[in-house]
């Protein structure tokens, strides 16, 4: 198919359900349509294969949570209104939305404590691989979380850094987790006080909301959510930690300029595609792939090519300016390519599927995490004690399958955009800076109370094949450019945006409303930076969200108010994953008006989809905004965020005309 073709696909995207070529991506359309011609299967095609999808689990009201059931919930059907056991619609809703939340909490929480695990041993000195090499940041972390850093070493810091973070997990007895405490604003502490949902441990929470939601647990939907919460506010203190130590051992990014989609698969380099999350694993591969050049240059290739899937790629993209080729609906299209000489993978997101495509072509896949294993690939005991050595393992599997390639089968798509990533909050409170040094978020904050800007908002979140692939990112993000949203992004989202050509100076021209342009030219005009500024910033991974979430403390500081008033919202357009809909309720509880693309299993109970929607506005002043229709879902994001606006511009300007202190009753 012809580039022309292809971009035209792209564009008249088909939106039935029984197509599987459902992308906007041009090189994923291109992938497809080799992918059909070679008669191999996609997650796409077995989409399709699994439509309709059943009724009763889209609503929610499917119960499996003990083995007298599956029990399905029918209000037409005298008696079976009810689960075998008597449990109602809105307690099986409430319950599987908060396993839901327990397994995302799982997931990030148990990569932080890896994280952390690997600081203290490196603290300690045994592990020669790794080092301290963000200690600036170590030593804000350490005072934000009262941990004496005067007359002390870094490793000393590093050490009962460590020891608090994984303190955290542990059962702290009432007293809430120090990572949630150290970095929210006065009266979200008092909130969640109030409403007792602040963890008192991330494992503690996790556990506590599976056990309130077996079989003859809580049936009081209001209170499983209240524990859903508590959870997703364990999910933040575990992501918090992930990305405050990944910063201290690998730095904390900077801005760095890449490219993104599966162009950056080059037919020259012996390919290895790195996936996951894990850049404790992923981090050290990159030393190894340098390590071996001349290894790969004997094989005849130019070198190693290290390409980024999933969060994984968004780490090293964001420290490294490891090129990004796919995100969560891609990844098997990147084997598909027949150019990835090994794809490696660590934990979370990784489609099974992906070891019957490489099966297709010569790629080796390897397993790294005795937590994540798929039969049939190269399992290597990943440990940090020898890590490197350990990489340089795999990466010579990678090496040696470059000669095992099939010529007749390479066919990579040309497409790949420019991306300017790196966009930690420190690198953009830095641009902020360079406007007003005395307080950099004041930047964002005036152009909000000027008008110049809507607001703030966080684009996260996965791939769901449910809608067209990157269609629902993609809508979202023109519609808030065009209104003067300042935007940030992470997670499948970020990359969405990274191939598409929406991360760099380019798009800020062709996308950006009036004020969106001229506060960017502001910022640029001041803080020259060396490769310009994107119309959306990549923060990161998911975890990373934190950044993002951080950034909303710091606003509701300066503007002198808690995170409900602050005009910034969330948007998840092609939720997937457990751990979006644990990142979701986060950003709720925080206060944040957060918009999901795809519905989650919840309208099986009007009463849960009301606490959801409505009553946690009343409760927290954040609130789900469940919207299938992106253009429709950024039109209700940029409600909420001009409402607030308003009322700030009404409130602050009482309170220069009065001289009084900022209103914060309202
Ligand atoms: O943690 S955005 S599909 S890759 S879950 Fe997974 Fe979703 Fe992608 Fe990153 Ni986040
Ligand atoms: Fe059925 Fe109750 Fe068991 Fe759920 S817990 S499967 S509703 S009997």
């Amino acid at each position: 198919m012809s580039e022309e073709k292809t971009q035209q696909a792209a564009r008249t995207v088909s939106r039935r359900p029984a197509d599987a070529k459902r992308t906007c991506d041009p090189a994923a359309m291109e992938m497809l349509e080799c992918a059909a011609c070679r008669g191999e299967q996609t997650m796409f095609d077995r989409y399709v294969a699994q439509s309709p999808q059943c009724p009763f689990g889209l609503a929610g009201i499917c119960c499996r949570i003990c083995i007298q059931g599956p029990c399905r919930i029918n209000p037409r059907r005298p008696g079976a209104d009810k689960g075998i056991c008597g449990a109602s619609e809105y307690t099986i809703v409430a319950r599987n939305i908060a396993r839901y939340v327990a397994g995302g909490a799982a997931c990030h929480s148990d990569h932080g404590r890896h994280a952390a695990l690997t600081l203290l041993h490196a603290a300690e000195g045994k592990l020669p691989d790794y080092k301290l090499t963000d200690t600036a940041k170590l030593r804000v972390v350490a005072e934000r979380i009262r941990v004496q850093t005067s007359g002390r070493s870094d490793n000393e810091v590093a050490k009962e850094v460590a020891l608090a973070a994984l303190a955290d997990y542990a059962d702290r007895y009432g007293e809430p987790c120090r990572w949630l405490s150290s970095t929210i604003t006065a009266g979200r502490q008092d909130k969640f006080k109030h409403c007792d949902i602040a963890p008192d441990g991330i494992d503690k929470a996790i556990v506590q909301v599976l056990h309130r939601t077996a079989m003859g647990m809580d049936a009081d939907p209001v209170s499983i959510i209240f524990g859903a919460l508590r959870t997703a506010l364990a999910d933040y203190t575990g992501m918090h930690i992930a990305t405050d130590i990944t910063d201290i051992l690998f730095g904390t990014p900077e801005p760095v300029v890449s490219e993104a989609n599966l162009g950056v698969i080059d037919p020259e380099y012996v390919n290895l595609a790195i996936h996951g999350h894990n850049p404790i694993l992923s981090e050290v591969v990159v030393d190894a792939a340098r390590n071996l050049k001349s290894e790969a240059v004997a094989v005849g290739a130019k070198g190693v090519n290290v390409v980024g899937i999933c969060c994984t790629g968004n780490e090293l993209l964001m420290r490294e300016g490891v090129y990004l080729a796919a995100n969560q609906s891609s990844q098997e299209l990147a084997v598909m390519t027949g150019a990835v000489d090994a794809m490696l993978v660590d934990i979370q997101c990784i489609a099974p599927s992906v070891r019957a495509v490489c099966e297709c072509y010569h790629t080796k896949l390897i397993t790294t995490a005795d937590i994540a294993k798929i039969p049939g690939s190269h399992h290597f005991d990943f440990r940090e004690d020898r890590a490197l050595e350990t990489a340089e393992a795999m990466v010579r599997l990678a090496v040696a399958a470059f000669a095992e390639r099939d010529p007749e089968k390479i066919h990579i798509p040309k497409h790949k955009a420019t991306v300017i990533a790196g966009w930690s909050l420190e690198a953009l409170l830095d641009v902020f800076s360079k406007v007003n040094p005395e307080s950099p978020v004041a930047v964002l904050t005036d152009a909000i109370r000027s008008g110049e800007l809507k607001g703030v908002c966080l684009l996260a979140g996965c791939n769901n094949l449910k809608g067209p692939h990157d269609e629902g990112h993609l809508t979202v993000a023109r519609e808030l450019a065009k209104n003067d949203v300042f935007m940030v992004a992470t997670g499948c989202s970020a990359g969405a945006f990274a191939k598409a050509g929406m991360m760099n100076p380019d798009a800020v021209e062709r996308y950006a409303g009036r004020g969106l342009k001229a506060f960017l030219a502001r910022l640029s005009a001041a803080a020259a930076p060396k490769h310009g500024l994107p119309l959306i910033f990549h923060m990161g991974s998911c975890v990373d969200n934190t950044r993002a979430q951080d950034l909303l403390t710091l606003m509701a500081k300066e503007l002198g108010v808690d995170t409900p008033k602050v005009p910034f919202v969330a948007s998840a357009p092609e939720a997937m994953h457990e751990k979006a809909v644990s990142i979701g309720s986060g950003c709720v509880a925080l206060g944040i008006p957060t918009h999901v693309g795809v519905m989650p299993h919840i309208e099986g109970s009007q009463l849960v989809y009301g606490v959801a929607t409505q009553i946690a506005r009343d409760v927290y002043g954040g609130f789900f905004i469940f919207e299938t229709d992106p253009t429709k879902g950024a039109l209700k994001l940029i409600e909420a965020l001009d409402y607030r606006s308003w009322k700030l511009r009404v409130h602050h300007e009482a309170a220069t005309r009065y001289g009084t202190a900022v209103a914060t009753s309202w």
